[in-house]
């Protein structure tokens, strides 16, 4: 069984960890490219707290490229294998590919973060062959158009027709709604405001009744708003959490986890044990 299926029954929020190996991520491209440097910094994402730790190999911010399915293979296989030997924490794989989704369920990772909703072909199939939890992200249009004009009539009912569709979708595949996470997708197709109200907003999509994911850690939203990338996106996880964010999706797992500690004793009037 996924290690994600206990830890999503828990009341606390839950960290997960960024981890590319793209050479071309956009906040620290080629930095974890290496093994050795990318299984590090799973170490220090996890004696941080991080609760999941999301592979990656594709880089989906604006205007990126598709590499091939071998390629993001290539990346993912020797860390993903790594992390499994060393540590009993949540994987969680960041891809696209069918050929992807079906190679490293074998590794025994615990989730599928698909940034396209599994809308590519044979993609469906693949996730629902491997009995895995999947995240369903919004996006409109692809990285590399999606920053073009992005517009909308109604931003949060058509993000909830898009969940109810990809959610059909799956159902139709095989893959149960309690297998289903949902992202609002911050910063896929989509304007400042549009990411601002996103966030403002995030009740808006808990009518599915699914858990939510959101990512806002240092993407050009919060940059824009402040210099101090750290700051800026601890308080963006803060203020998701609130709305009612399930998992957020963070480069600084320490800082979120402390911060997130803060809240959640104010909430409950009670200090939690300091690690
Ligand atoms: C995300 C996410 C993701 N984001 C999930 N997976 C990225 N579930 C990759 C910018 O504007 O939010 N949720 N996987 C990275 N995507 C972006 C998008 C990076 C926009 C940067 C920007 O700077």
């Amino acid at each position: 069984m996924s290690r994600l299926t206990p830890l999503l029954d828990e009341s606390r929020p839950l960290v997960m960890g960024i981890l590319n190996v793209t050479p071309d991520s956009f906040s620290d491209g080629g930095q974890f490219l290496a093994p050795s440097a990318a299984l590090q910094q799973a170490e220090k994402m996890i004696k941080g707290g991080a609760d999941i730790i999301d592979v990656g190999a594709e880089s989906t911010r604006p205007g990126a490229r598709t590499g091939s399915p071998e390629e993001e293979m290539e990346r993912l296989l020797p860390v993903i294998t790594g992390i499994r030997e060393q540590f009993d924490i949540c994987i969680s794989v960041d891809t696209s590919s069918p050929e992807v989704i079906q190679e490293t369920a074998g590794l025994d990772v615990d989730l599928i973060n698909d940034v396209r909703a599994l809308r590519r072909d044979g993609a469906l199939a693949a996730a629902a062959q491997t009995g895995l939890p999947v995240c369903l992200v919004h996006m409109k249009g692809n990285p590399l158009t999606m920053q073009m004009e992005p517009c909308y009539q109604n931003l949060l009912q058509e993000i909830n027709d898009f969940f109810l569709e990809r959610i059909s979708a799956c159902n139709q595949a095989g893959i149960n709604k309690n297998r289903i996470l949902l992202d609002p997708g911050f910063g896929f197709g989509k304007t400042p405001e549009h990411n601002l109200r996103l966030i403002n907003r995030l009740e808006s999509f808990r009518e599915h009744g699914l858990p939510l994911l959101v990512g806002l850690s240092r993407k050009s939203t919060i940059t824009r708003i402040t210099d101090d990338q750290l700051m800026g996106s601890v308080t963006g996880a803060l203020l998701a959490i609130d709305g009612g964010a399930k998992i957020v999706r963070v480069h600084d797992v320490a800082e979120t986890v402390s911060a997130m500690k803060v809240t959640t004793a104010i909430r409950t009037e009670s200090l939690g044990k300091k690690i």
